[in-house]
């Protein structure tokens, strides 16, 4: 059985950039959903019921046809939002380790170079979909809840949510206001762990 993760902060202590009554329905109900309809698709189905969620979102387009798309769609779902909840930190404006950011500055100029080119791109994504950097540094976008694991086997070292309900509530249509606030709210000090472990 999959579980809806815990938190990080308290849901009013994002005040800014998401509020209380955002979190409560992005997480507690459309994080929630997915969790909850994935584990309705493969409770039948005992050799993925009892598989890690990173190994089968790795297979999700080789599954059964019964439950591919619902792999796709709900694992999708619930994989994406645990990175995106995960990632975020109440303290904005952490600095990525030396490492990471000697990487980010070889590929592009600068730290704040690579926040314009992904804060763009996040703004240009047509439709519902995410927007990810990878661990080679690269940016992908996805459409609906895919994730580029299910393509390459590589896991997203962070992404963006540009779902209209992610920002709809405290931002209505301005999905660059959201944008900018979520990139001052990445844990980069988390990121760079994870990079440094790849
Ligand atoms: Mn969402």
């Amino acid at each position: 059985m999959h579980k809806l993760p815990e938190l990080n902060f308290d849901k009013d202590a994002l005040k800014g950039f998401l509020s209380a009554e955002t979190i409560d329905f992005h997480y507690g109900k459309h994080h929630q959903n997915y969790v909850n309809k994935l584990n309705e698709a493969i409770a039948s189905y005992p050799e993925y019921a009892e598989m890690p969620l990173v190994e089968l979102m790795k297979k999700a387009k080789e599954l059964p046809e019964e439950i591919r798309q619902a792999v796709i769609n709900n694992g999708g779902g619930t994989f994406n939002h645990n990175i995106y909840w995960e990632n975020i930190s109440i303290q904005p404006d952490i600095a990525p380790s030396q490492k990471l950011l000697n990487d980010i500055n070889a590929k592009y100029g600068s730290f704040e170079k690579l926040g314009e080119e992904f804060m763009a791109k996040a703004a240009g994504v047509f439709g519902s979909g995410w927007l990810w950097l990878m661990p080679d540094l690269t940016i992908v976008a996805s459409a609906n809840q895919e994730n580029p694991i299910s393509d390459t086997g590589v896991e997203p070292l962070l992404g963006i949510d540009v779902w209209e309900h992610a920002y709809y509530i405290d931002y209505r249509n301005a999905r660059p206001d959201y944008i900018k606030q979520w990139w001052r709210h990445l844990d980069w000090e988390k990121i760079s762990k994870k990079y440094t472990d790849k």
